[in-house]
């Protein structure tokens, strides 16, 4: 290589050095200038409330090309279950979907939404919580929790699942079944209310407790009930329908409000396809789940769904919660159609 060569091969590689040295300046400049948006739920990845939060993702990343580092984070690896509004409080998190069972802790009129068979079905539950009631009662949640809701997203029905078949026909017959619920007392409630001894445990224990017999049994969505294998270790589905859940994703209000105008439409707008997704997929899969159950050897039985409806609905209004449930507020859930 001629001496002229050389020094120009050298030039060259000189200024490709310096040009990528250069982009990765770049980058890096842009990576932190993003803002940092940290999710953390218990969902398990082929659950719909988990692939939704790619959907979050991916518009923002349209909408917003550069602006934030959406890091998604399932299985409770980042915070464990119910503790996702205190680290949002904090703001050691950014966002979450938070069910109205964290909420009553501190939102006692929430408690509403933790009861069973008050909402009726999945539109219902976008009607009361895009209406008026939702605006009220979202208004103290970011008062009182430091959090803004920003879409509802319809976890789906609860239904009981055992590990051993029975006959379930009244509240009754599950007298001394250990059902195991999530770790609030709300839950519990709820637990109890349906005859059973209510048992807390995280999410991400429960196939193993089916599994060892640890538990008896435990209340899900079917649509979580596939997601999460249960039942590869359990003999039967008794369709309670004892609870139109929903949870909320939602955003910390140190975050929020440090976000321009125009962001923080951007962060609602994902938030809402999210949910879309969630409840357009959700409510087609459980339609078609019970199908699936009973391939896979399962019995899929029905009870005397008044009997656990007036149990259900006795032991609430009996209850403290009840009594903290805003004058009016059960008949406007009810007028809401
Ligand atoms: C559960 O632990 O049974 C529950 O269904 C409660 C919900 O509020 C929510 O936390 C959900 O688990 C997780 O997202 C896992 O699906």
């Amino acid at each position: 290589m001629s001496q002229y060569n050389l020094s120009k091969l050298k030039r060259r590689t000189a200024l490709g050095l310096a040009a990528a040295a250069l982009g990765a300046t770049t980058l890096r400049a842009k990576a932190q200038n993003k803002t940092v948006l940290r999710i953390s739920t218990p969902a398990v990845p082929d659950d719909w409330h988990a692939k939704m939060w790619t959907v979050f993702k991916e518009q923002l990343e349209k909408t917003a090309p550069g602006e934030f580092d959406v890091q998604i984070n399932l299985n409770a690896t980042l915070f464990k279950q119910g503790t996702e509004p205190a680290a949002m409080a904090r703001g050691n998190l950014e966002l979450s979907s938070i069910s109205a069972f964290d909420i009553a802790k501190l939102v006692p009129e929430f408690s509403i939404f933790t009861a069973g068979y008050v909402v009726r079905d999945p539109e219902q539950q976008q009607k009361i919580f895009r209406g008026p009631i939702g605006a009220e009662l979202f208004k103290l949640v970011s008062e009182k929790m430091d959090v803004t809701p920003l879409a509802t997203v319809y976890l789906g029905t609860r239904q009981v699942n055992l590990r051993e078949a029975r006959s379930v026909k009244t509240p009754a017959d599950l007298k001394g079944v250990k059902l195991r619920m999530p770790g609030s007392k709300e839950w519990l409630f709820l637990g109890e209310a349906l005859g059973a001894t209510a048992t807390p445990l995280a999410f991400g224990e429960v196939y193993m407790g089916l599994k060892t017999g640890t538990i008896d049994g435990q209340d899900n969505p079917l649509p979580s009930v596939k997601a999460a294998k249960f039942y590869e270790v359990t003999k039967q589905i008794v369709l309670t329908n004892h609870l139109v859940d929903g949870i909320f994703i939602s955003i910390s209000n140190k975050s929020f409000n440090a976000l321009s105008a125009a962001q923080k439409q951007k962060v609602m707008d994902a938030a809402q396809a999210a949910a879309a997704y969630n409840n357009e997929n959700r409510i087609k899969e459980e339609s078609q789940l019970v199908d699936f159950f009973k391939q896979q050897g399962l019995q899929v039985t029905a009870p005397d769904a008044n009997a656990f409806r007036t149990a259900v609905q006795t032991a609430y209004q009996n209850s403290e919660y009840a009594k903290v449930w805003p004058k009016g507020l059960l008949d406007r859930i009810n007028a809401t159609k």
